[in-house]
C-alpha cells in the first residue's frame, strides 16, 4: 500500500507546477509536492490549500461544491498500479476528514486542514510512504 501511495502522490504532484501561479505557492513554501510527507512538514500556508484545490480540479476530483468527487477519485487512484488496494481506504479517509472540517467556509483553508488530517490518518494507518521511497522514485523519474 505504501508503494501505491508513493505512486499516487507523485502522480498527483505532477499538477503542482501547473497550479503554482494561480495559487501563489512559492518554492520556499513547498519545493516539490512529495515534501508533504516529511515528518516536519507544516500545514501553515493557505496557498498550499489553494494549490491542492487547483490540483484536484486539474484531475477532475471535485464536485460543484468543492468536495471530493468519490467516483472520480476512486477512478484516479485506480489508474496507478495496484490502485485498487488503496482506493476505497483513501476515499474513506478523505471523506472523514472533510466531515471534520465542514464548518470552514474558506475553501483553501478547509482543503489545507483536510490534507493535514489525510496525512495524519494515513500515518496512523501505516499507509504513508517514506521520504526515502519518494525521493528515490522522484530522482529516477527526472533522470
Ligand atoms: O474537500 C476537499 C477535498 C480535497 C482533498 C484533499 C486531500 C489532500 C490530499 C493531499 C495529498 C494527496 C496525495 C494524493 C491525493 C490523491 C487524491
Amino acid at each position: 500500500k505504501v508503494e501505491v501511495m508513493k505512486d499516487v502522490t507523485l502522480g498527483f504532484g505532477e499538477a503542482l507546477q501547473h497550479c503554482r501561479e494561480q495559487s501563489q505557492l512559492t518554492e520556499e513554501m513547498m519545493e516539490e509536492f512529495f515534501h508533504f510527507w516529511r515528518d516536519d512538514f507544516k500545514f501553515e500556508h493557505r496557498e498550499l490549500g489553494c494549490a491542492i484545490w487547483c490540483m484536484s480540479r486539474h484531475f477532475d476530483l471535485l464536485t460543484d461544491s468543492h468536495r471530493m468527487h468519490h467516483e472520480n477519485t476512486d477512478k484516479f487512484i485506480k489508474t496507478f498500479p495496484n490502485g485498487d488496494v488503496l482506493s476505497k481506504q483513501m476515499v474513506t479517509i478523505i471523506h472523514a476528514c472533510e466531515q471534520k472540517y465542514e464548518e470552514e467556509t474558506d475553501h483553501c483553508w478547509r482543503i489545507l486542514r483536510v490534507a493535514e488530517c489525510f496525512k495524519k490518518t494515513c500515518t496512523d494507518q501505516g499507509i504513508a510512504p517514506t521520504m526515502e521511497m519518494l525521493m528515490a522514485e522522484f530522482i529516477m523519474e527526472s533522470e
